[in-house]
């Protein structure tokens, strides 16, 4: 059966049944979990929220740092209306590998944490019953997983993560799980792309849909008139004097789908985004056919007490704190965000970059500063068989699940599909990447840009695989990695000749990282690193160089906030480079960006 990606909703013919809440949960230490039966129920356990991660309620090493195998368990009464539906269990995200029971029978394996998937449980459903569900999760990272890492087995035989990455390796039942009711007949898939035309804008809609019925297609305007009309599973909506969803100015219309056979709705379902065009001309992104210049930040998710849990009331303080900075734009870095935080920037007007897991395909711990360091041999990820052979599959397979999840996002403008990959030390990332960004073009209907974000080891002079961006994101720290503190002056020259080369090659060129780490409260004058007066300087200093170059079109700062990492000599209890706190408190950083960008414009560089 296809993988239902369509975000559950109530209407007429569906019903959502949330599951979150205090679920059972277990360690499997011994690695014999399945072995004792606790796919059949937990005996012995504790509670744990979900959504959440287990992570940070722990205050011991070994449950915190646990890897390998956790279990959990909740049940749900099955309602015998039910019967003669569809009935699905989604999993908004399990981090990193899941296995799924019901009633003791083993249903689905996922191998992709932060894409939902969809259960069918019809079969095995007791109605007018409790019902169990059990989840094993594992959450080992390896070179064929998204992320990628290794793991080291200390002297009592446990397992600690070794990621190649710069954030904590969180787990558990991060976000929602949902039991979804659909009727028989009913719409699997939607897929939108808009065009503009002189009098409005023509909607290309597409519907997949199982069963009997016709499909009907309805806009409505956010005052509740009906704008446009269409019948077939595919056709044209179009609307006359139509608004555009424009960045931080953002309108919605209602879009309505239904399967009818006379006079019964068989099934309705409804999207609420925007109606806008993005394309790339030349150094310049256009949206609505205006260039765009994006102002915001790399992001993760990450807060106190739930770890990378979903957590709607931190989203909702971050956007707030996004605009007070007069921010416009985001990346998912490094990872796909939670749903919600995108429905958040479609209604907000934000720009977002959305980042796939491809994280860490480059092996070392460090990689900023590896990578920075020229005389290190660094061993190419791309020339490995097990790279060549299942990780590709395992990429392309989350490009597919991203792309159908949030293809119909207006705020969704542009596609990361790595970050900070080896892409300058072999060839062989040559038809790695082509075969990434081939599929992405392919899939996504809107052909909304795809890039990378570049190490700086990937310059205009070594990176082999960006012709292949339509947009180049840059990751750069002159002035911290390298050329820091007293050579600050220094490391400008470095990044102005750096931007140089770009600039000849004719994309626009958008800054995905740079920072500083600091510390809040400690100040000095003159500024030193890991001061924040230093950090102020440095963005200062990055600010002059960016506008001096026609080609940079994005500023996003590294990173929003401070947030939890693997523990590090150069980590002092996470990564500290945000400009808000962990708890959101501004830094010094705050002001000075809040001071530039409300006096940017959206369509800063317009030509
Ligand atoms: C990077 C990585 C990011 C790190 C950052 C840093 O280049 O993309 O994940 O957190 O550097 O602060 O070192």
């Amino acid at each position: 059966m296809a993988n239902k990606m369509l975000y559950p909703q109530n209407t007429l013919t569906r019903q959502v049944v949330d599951l979150s809440g205090m679920w059972k949960f277990s360690f499997d230490f011994e690695d014999k979990g399945e072995e004792r039966g606790y796919q059949n129920g937990l005996k012995d356990y504790i509670d744990m929220p979900v959504p959440s991660s287990f992570n940070d309620f722990f205050t011991d090493k070994k449950s915190k740092e646990y890897l390998g195998d956790v279990w959990y368990e909740q049940t749900f009464y099955a309602d015998k209306s039910w019967k003669n539906k569809d009935v699905d269990i989604r999993f908004f995200g399990c981090l990193i590998k899941a296995t799924v029971w019901v009633n003791g029978i083993k249903l689905h394996y996922h191998n992709n944490g932060f894409i939902p998937f969809s259960v069918n449980i019809n079969d095995v459903i007791n109605y007018d019953k409790i019902n169990t569900i059990v989840v094993k999760l594992n959450n080992i990272l390896d070179n064929t997983t998204l992320p990628c890492g290794e793991y080291k087995v200390l002297k009592d035989g446990r397992k600690i993560c070794t990621p190649y990455f710069d954030f904590f390796n969180y787990g558990g039942l991060i976000r929602p799980v949902k039991l979804v009711i659909t009727p028989k007949d009913s719409i699997i898939d939607i897929t939108l792309n808009h065009e503009l035309t002189k009098q409005g804008s023509i909607t290309h809609y597409d519907v997949s849909h199982i069963g009997r019925g016709q499909v009907y297609a309805e806009v409505y305007d956010q005052q509740g008139n009906k704008v446009a009309f269409s019948n077939g599973t595919s056709g044209e909506l179009e609307i006359l004097n139509t608004k555009l969803w424009e960045v931080r100015n953002a309108y919605l219309y209602h879009f309505v789908f239904k399967v009818i056979e006379g006079n019964n709705v068989l099934d309705e379902y409804y999207l609420d985004c925007g109606i806008r065009t993005v394309n790339v001309e030349g150094n310049r992104i256009l949206i609505n056919n205006k260039a765009v210049y994006f102002k915001g930040f790399g992001k993760h998710e990450d807060a106190d007490f739930t770890g990378r849990g979903y957590n709607l009331a931190v989203a909702k303080r971050d956007f707030e704190l996004m605009k007070w900075c007069g921010a416009n734009s985001f990346r998912t870095s490094h990872y796909p965000y939670s749903e919600e935080i995108l429905q958040l920037a479609e209604k907000e007007g934000f720009l977002v970059i959305d980042e796939l897991a491809a994280v860490g395909m480059l092996k070392s711990t460090r990689n900023a500063v590896d990578a920075a360091n020229k005389n290190l041999k660094v061993e190419s990820f791309f020339e490995q068989d097990i790279v060549k052979n299942i990780t590709i599959n395992n990429h392309l397979e989350a490009v597919r699940e991203l792309v159908q999840r949030d293809k119909n996002y207006a705020c969704v403008v542009m596609w990361s599909l790595f970050n900070e990959p080896d892409a300058a030390s072999s060839d062989d990332c040559i038809p790695y990447f082509e075969k990434v960004f081939n599929l992405c073009k392919e899939l996504d209907v809107q052909k909304r840009p795809r890039s990378f974000a570049h190490i700086i080891a990937s310059n205009p002079k070594h990176s082999k695989v960006s012709y292949l961006c339509d947009v180049i994101m840059l990751n750069r720290y002159y002035g911290w990695y390298l050329m820091g503190g007293a050579e600050l002056e220094d490391a400008m020259i470095a990044l102005d000749a750096e931007l140089s080369e770009w600039d000849k090659i004719g994309k626009p060129v958008m800054f995905t990282e740079y920072g500083t780490d600091n510390y809040l409260g400690l100040t000095k004058i003159p500024a030193v690193m890991w001061t924040e007066n230093y950090q102020v300087e440095y963005l200062e200093k990055y600010h002059e160089v960016f506008d001096r170059h026609d080609s940079i079109m994005g500023e996003q700062v590294w990173n929003f906030a401070d947030f939890q990492t693997t523990e590090g000599i150069i980590r002092a209890d996470g990564n500290k480079k945000g400009i808000f706190t962990r708890d959101r408190r501004p830094k010094m950083a705050a002001f000075e960006l809040r001071r530039r960008w409300l006096s940017l414009p959206n369509d800063y560089k317009r030509k």
